[in-house]
């Protein structure tokens, strides 16, 4: 799977480099050999995903050995960080890059499998979040057809600063660098500035970045240079595509993907790309518009050899992201250009799902942790349209004898920062339909404006 590895880049000094340092796929692979030998015959391995060469070198070493990987969010809660040890039985581990891997003859290659390669949380609408199980052969043929879409090869400097514990930055910003054999330039952030100074031929980012860099003049022409920019894990606004096509020269390819399909619709490198869009589906992929009789947008549905192989411990929640004759339904709402194919995600079938600078947060673990508070009776919690992150997570609850900001520190101390809510708003009673159901779109009507 990591084919780049022990290819003719093995010397390369400067193959990998995470928050400025670097290693050559040697020094790499002798730390990952390391972590390969303390990991062997585990159930599965976590790695406390921090931007650093040890996070990649842990990666690698588990891989080598055969162990999936649970990449943890580095501010993960206790709560949130219990649940994903307990759910997957995975041991923490950790790489050193000064200890070189034991003695006798060390693996530096990992064969593509249907086993599990990675288990991802990822949150659903409510409920903790689920491990979402990948097949190194589903990895593998992923990054086989971004390659081809993107002329992705070991001739490109691949720049990108995002987290290493989701499928955008670690399946296509680490493992597809270790496959192409491209050089990797993690940023450590995605600032403007850090992009800036990379030099890369190939940028990842996702809209929130691209609308930073394209608020800064400067740092966005230094991507003249480049060669493409790809834009994906939630939809690229119109406005930010021309800026970035004003400053840079280039019309950011857009692709679409999930954790539990990989990435299965893009725009092509050299290809025709229009704002809005995210291109066709990938060689292997078919996808379908479940639409009522008439109408031209649905549910997008899809099939293919980059699926996950399940939810872990979760059969039931597995069948039913399925439908009954066997097409995977993403949950977002799109529609297909009938003359080109070419795909456009309208939205999300459910209001509890919210994306927020790509990560993805479902409500009903946010407001779980707002009801665990001793003072909150009621909890609804939404995604806000918000210029820089897309969607802002919105709380309305009810409570007495708390602040807005203390209840924001408690849903810190217990899950991951980026599923803090950035605005808390007290309300004397959730509204709710005649079942009982909360009616979360009117929260976010005038009815509901701030009055604290
Ligand atoms: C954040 N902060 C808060 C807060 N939330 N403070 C108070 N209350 C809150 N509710 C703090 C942060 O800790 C930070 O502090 C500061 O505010 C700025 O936060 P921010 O605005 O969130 O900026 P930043 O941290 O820079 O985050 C923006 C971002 C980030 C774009 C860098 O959202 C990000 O990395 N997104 C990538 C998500 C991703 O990779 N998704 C892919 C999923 S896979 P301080 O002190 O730290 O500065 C997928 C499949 C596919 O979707 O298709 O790709
Ligand atoms: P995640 O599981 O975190 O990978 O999030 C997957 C979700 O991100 C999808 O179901 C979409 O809602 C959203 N998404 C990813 N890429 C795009 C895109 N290019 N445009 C719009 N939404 C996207």
């Amino acid at each position: 799977m990591l084919t780049a590895l022990t290819g003719v880049y093995g010397d390369r000094a400067d193959a990998v480099t995470v928050a400025g340092r670097s290693a050559s796929y040697e020094q790499l692979l002798g730390a990952a050999q390391g972590v390969a030998a303390d990991v062997a015959g585990a159930r599965a391995v976590a790695v406390s995903a921090t931007p650093s060469l040890e996070t990649v070198a842990a990666v690698v070493g588990a891989l080598l050995a055969g162990v999936p990987v649970v990449p943890l969010a580095p501010d993960a809660g206790p709560a949130e960080r219990e649940h994903i040890l307990r759910d997957s039985g995975a041991v923490m581990v950790g790489a050193d890059f000064a200890r070189r891997g034991t003695e006798g003859p060390q693996k530096t290659s990992v064969p593509v499998s249907g086993e599990p390669a990675l288990i991802l949380y990822t949150s659903g609408t409510t409920g903790p979040p689920k491990g979402v199980v990948l097949s190194g052969a589903a990895i593998a043929a992923d990054l086989d057809a971004l390659a081809d879409a993107w002329q992705w090869s070991a001739e490109d400097t691949l720049v990108h600063g995002l987290p290493l514990f989701h499928v955008h930055g670690l399946v296509l910003g680490v493992l597809g660098a270790l496959r192409t054999g491209s050089r990797l330039v993690h940023t450590g952030r995605p600032t403007p500035e850090a992009y800036a100074r990379a030099g890369g031929s190939l940028y990842f980012g996702v809209p929130t970045v691209w609308s930073r860099i394209a608020a800064e003049p400067d740092a966005a022409a230094a991507l003249t240079g480049a060669r493409l920019l790809v834009s994906g894990s939630a939809a690229l606004p119109a406005p930010v595509f021309r800026g970035l096509e004003a400053l840079t020269g280039h019309r950011p390819v857009e692709r679409y993907g999930m954790t539990e399909t990989l990435i299965t619709v893009s725009g092509r490198a050299g290809g025709e790309v229009r704002p809005g869009t995210v291109g066709t589906p990938l060689p292997g992929i078919r996808t379908r518009i479940a639409a009522e009789a008439g109408a031209e947008i649905g549910e997008l549905q899809l099939t293919g050899p980059t699926l996950f192989s399940g939810y872990l411990g979760r059969p039931d929640a597995t069948a039913a992201a399925y439908t009954e004759d066997g097409w995977f339904r993403t949950g977002d709402i799109a529609a297909v250009d009938e003359a080109d194919g070419v795909h456009r995600i309208v939205g999300r079938a459910s209001v509890d799902m919210i994306k927020s600078g790509g990560y993805r947060i479902g409500a009903g673990e946010v407001e779980n942790a707002l009801l665990d508070h001793p003072r909150v009776s009621e909890a609804a919690v939404v995604g806000a349209p918000d210029p820089d992150l897309g969607q802002r997570i919105v709380a309305f609850v009810v409570a007495e004898g708390v602040t807005g900001a203390e209840l924001t520190d408690f849903v810190a101390a217990h899950l991951s920062v980026h599923k803090r809510p950035r605005e808390v708003r007290f309300i004397t009673a959730v509204p709710r339909n005649a079942m009982g159901k909360p009616q979360k779109k009117r929260l976010l009507t005038d009815e509901f404006e701030e009055r604290t």
